[in-house]
């Protein structure tokens, strides 16, 4: 028999059981009240005497009967009706006088290794909290099976004799197959490839006048989040540089319970009404018959689907252009699309939008690049993001928010309900609210990255959702969908899900539960557990009221939503003319794998209601003599757009605030390459924070004309051109000699990387068929020569170059070489 640790009464306590207090007595059965408490079936009709208590058994009838008495009716009833509704009660409470009144069994203070210290940790759930209460290590362990059974040899099954048949016995090898046969769960319908990694968000700005959301509520407070970046329509395997949406999801572990922002790289949608999504997946997704393409968007359904839908052509543009090939997950920003609502203290709403801004800058790949990639490193972005992480170069954003009213959305041209419009900045500017860091990476990729849940209604006090049609899909869709790939109701038990915040309410049972809920009480109200968990009230999470629709029960969208092409041309003029470059060939691309000829008309078509130089340049690469009639325009007149031109939606108007933190550089060696000059390069490179590595023909060392060997690090097999951002070639002569420095030379060429060339420039350079200057006769600055006396003078050159990131000037279509 365990003694209870510590007095766990209260001052009130009704029924003072006086010398056994903090002793259970679980035998020694006496009094006739005591009878009466061990049976499971009725009880007595009259309360039993306060002061004959002497055992744990009666002592919690009578606080069960204190606790009873305590709610002679239930108080709270009348706050749910009418006025006093808009401000619910906190719910009715009464402490128990002591915590065995809560206890399931009288017996949990019997301690053991397994059921526990026999000291219930009252009003706690340890389920809730970090994650090292499940971190598993086996350091100095043996093997078990799933039941602690030690195992003796985990290389043979069980036979009998050394050359018979395996038995069925061996429930050791059973467990071993039948766990492993198990191991996978259904990828996520949409989103199914990404990567993730831990951090925190910081509050650099207090927003209490706007919000009651407490991670807004002081500069500096910090808070845990775990994010996950994806893309769409790729299965889990498929290659990260598809050219595709990004999920941008950010979970964060809120005090209050978590938030769940879980935003797009591309601050718009194809659609406008959740009812439209399984279609344009499954126009996006490989087609049924065959099941291709895989992870891309070229394709007949796609583009068929797309242009009946006018509504997507801003989404188009965006998609076509080099946002959807982003040369990391760290250099794209990051949108919560929808409008959402602040809530303050007061109750009083605003609309918000929030944007995540990275401090690495926006870049993106080349469209050519992004392809060979795939090939030469599908994992490129999940390994980009875990490396910067472990080589300590933390990727971070800036948490950026657009606050406007109710009054100011009515005055805009468009509805900011619809997901298919953003708020130029030049409307509503986007201030500054607090900054993200990702400074750890999972320990495990399933428990962690893969069963992490987001959910659109993970949402906290202070923050609300908006009427856009699209979120309210969302807001069923995302519950829905993890309940059946994480397997049951109770994924948020999960450790990954769980939030720090503690969770307490009468939620029971399902598969997989973790929670052992202590007590008898799993309904509300109640008095038998002193009302607990209670309602929260006002300090609890309250739904902003809105005003209702004149029209109730109605299938359909405002008159706004019918404007599809504005915004969509908006961006377009928007874009440097190397960016609408970039967008013509996307569609050329797109379009060309289109095998119906009807659909690429049908697309040009569209485009003539953004531009004409678009859908000009887009109908002459797919061989087009003649421009369609534009797409009918749902509106006879459309509105004035307020912005004609908006600098933020071009990717250049984020340049880099970290230099070339993190830039792969290739310094390429062969022998005869100038030792001493590339040791001081890749110095200077490793001090600016970069990550270059010697790049040979084959692995080994090769000798310097200074003679210290150099140890080439990788080959250029296994690293081609395209998996680095810039290139040294130290040693040009010996390596024109080989067909794949060549071909890496040309690729970075036509990539618009830069290019330092050192000793035996010329005969490179001729080899490779790069002209040494512009198509105008102008210097190319991404192209530079220098001889091995000025060290100094080449990575000055060339630091300053990789920072612009590319020499777009040197791009022609199609590539010179
Ligand atoms: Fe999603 N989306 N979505 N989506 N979405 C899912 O939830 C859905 C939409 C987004 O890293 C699914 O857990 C509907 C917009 C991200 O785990 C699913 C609609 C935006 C992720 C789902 C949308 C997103 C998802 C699939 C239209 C940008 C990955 C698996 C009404 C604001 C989260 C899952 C992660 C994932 C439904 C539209 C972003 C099926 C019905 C708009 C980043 O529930």
């Amino acid at each position: 028999m365990a003694s209870r640790k510590g007095s766990r009464t209260r001052a009130h306590s009704p029924a003072k059981p006086s010398k056994s207090r903090g002793t259970r007595e679980t035998s020694n059965v006496a009094s006739a009240s005591r009878t009466s408490a061990r049976s499971t079936v009725s009880g007595p009709t009259r309360k039993s005497g306060g002061s004959s208590v002497r055992d744990a058994a009666t002592a919690k009838i009578a606080h069960v009967e204190a606790l009873a008495a305590a709610f002679p009716h239930n108080a709270a009833k009348p706050s749910e009706f009418g006025a006093a509704a808009r401000e619910p009660a906190r719910g009715q409470t009464v402490e128990p006088g002591e915590p065995l009144v809560g206890a399931s069994t009288l017996s949990e203070t019997n301690a053991s290794p397994k059921a526990g210290s026999g000291n219930p940790q009252v009003s706690f759930n340890p389920a809730s909290g970090s994650l090292d209460r499940v971190r598993v290590d086996s350091a100095g362990r043996s093997l078990t099976t799933n039941q602690g059974v030690p195992v003796a040899d985990n290389q043979n099954s069980l036979k009998a004799g050394l050359r018979g048949p395996s038995l069925l016995e061996d429930f050791i090898l059973r467990e071993k197959i039948t766990h492993f046969d198990h191991e996978r769960i259904p990828e996520r319908v949409v989103h199914a490839r990404g990567s993730g990694a831990h951090g925190y968000f910081e509050c650099t700005a207090p927003l209490t006048e706007l919000t009651r959301a407490s991670l807004f509520a002081e500069p500096g407070k910090r808070t845990p989040v775990f994010v996950r970046f994806s893309t769409v329509a790729g299965e889990r395997g498929s290659t990260d540089t598809a050219r595709d949406v990004r999920g941008f999801a950010v979970k964060f572990y809120t005090d209050e319970g978590n938030w769940d922002l879980v935003g797009n790289n591309i601050p718009v949608f194809f659609i406008q009404d959740a009812m439209k999504f399984p279609d344009v997946i499954h126009a996006v997704k490989p087609e049924p018959h065959h099941a291709m393409p895989q992870a891309a968007s070229a394709h007949d359904t796609f583009w068929d689907f797309v242009s009946l839908m006018p509504e997507s052509t801003h989404m188009l543009l965006w998609v076509m252009s080099d946002r959807a090939i982003p040369r990391s997950y760290r250099m794209m920003q990051g949108f919560g699309v929808h409008s959402f609502r602040f809530v303050n203290e007061a109750g009083e709403s605003r609309f918000v939008k929030f944007h995540w801004n990275p401090r690495a800058g926006t870049h993106s790949l080349a469209w050519d690049e992004a392809v060979k990639i795939s090939g030469a490193d599908p994992d490129f972005h999940r390994r980009d993001l875990w490396e910067a992480i472990e080589a300590g170069d933390f990727p971070e954003w800036e948490l950026g928010i657009q606050v406007f009213t109710e009054q100011q959305a009515e005055q805009f041209s468009f509805d900011v309900l619809d997901s298919t419009k953003i708020i130029p900045e030049e409307l509503v500017p986007v201030q500054p609210v607090g900054r993200m860091v990702l400074n750890r990476n999972p320990d495990n990729f399933f428990a962690e990255t893969e069963q992490v849940a987001f959910c659109t209604t993970h949402i906290v006090p202070g923050i609300d959702f908006s009427n856009d049609p699209l979120l309210a899909g969302r807001i069923h869709s995302y519950l829905d969908t993890q309940i059946s790939r994480l397997g049951g109701p109770n994924f948020h038990e999960i450790p990954i899900n769980a939030p720090v915040a503690q969770v307490h309410n009468n939620q029971r049972d399902g598969m997989h539960r973790q929670a052992i809920a202590r007590g008898r009480v799993a309904y509300e109200p109640n008095s038998l557990g002193g009302g607990c968990p209670f309602q929260a009230g006002t300090s609890g999470f309250m739904s902003c009221p809105q005003p209702p629709e004149p029209d109730h029960k109605v299938r359909g969208k405002s008159d706004k939503f019918a404007e599809h092409y504005n915004q969509a041309t908006l961006f377009w003029n928007s874009q440097s003319e190397v960016e609408q470059q970039h967008i013509i060939r996307a569609f050329r691309f797109e379009l060309t794998k289109v095998q119906v000829t009807g659909v690429r008309q049908r697309v040009v078509a569209q485009l003539r209601n953004v531009a004409d130089d678009l859908a000009q340049a887009v109908a002459q690469g797919l061989g087009m003599t003649e421009l369609p009639e534009p797409l009918p325009n749902v509106l006879k007149r459309a509105p004035r757009p307020e912005v004609a031109r908006s600098g933020a939606l071009s990717l250049l108007a984020r340049p880099s605030q970290v230099g070339i933190r993190s830039r792969r550089i290739a310094l390429l060696v062969a022998d005869g390459a100038d030792g001493d000059a590339a040791a001081q390069i890749h110095e200077a490179l490793v001090a600016e924070g970069a990550v270059p590595r010697f790049v040979g023909v084959k692995m080994g060392n090769v000798q310097s004309a200074t003679d210290q060997p150099l140890e080439v690090e990788v080959s250029l097999e296994a690293a081609p051109a395209v998996l680095w951002d810039a290139a040294v070639f130290l040693e040009g002569e010996a390596l024109s000699a080989c067909g794949n420095a060549l071909e890496f030379l040309k690729d970075q060429y036509r990539h618009c990387k830069p290019i330092l060339l050192l000793d035996g420039a010329d005969v490179l350079l001729e080899k490779a068929g790069i002209p040494p200057a512009l198509a105008s006769g102008d210097p190319d600055p991404g192209l530079m020569r220098f001889e091995n006396s000025d060290v100094a003078g080449a990575v000055e050159a060339f630091v300053a170059a990789l920072t612009r990131h590319r020499q777009f000037d040197r791009e022609t279509d199609p590539p010179l070489v």
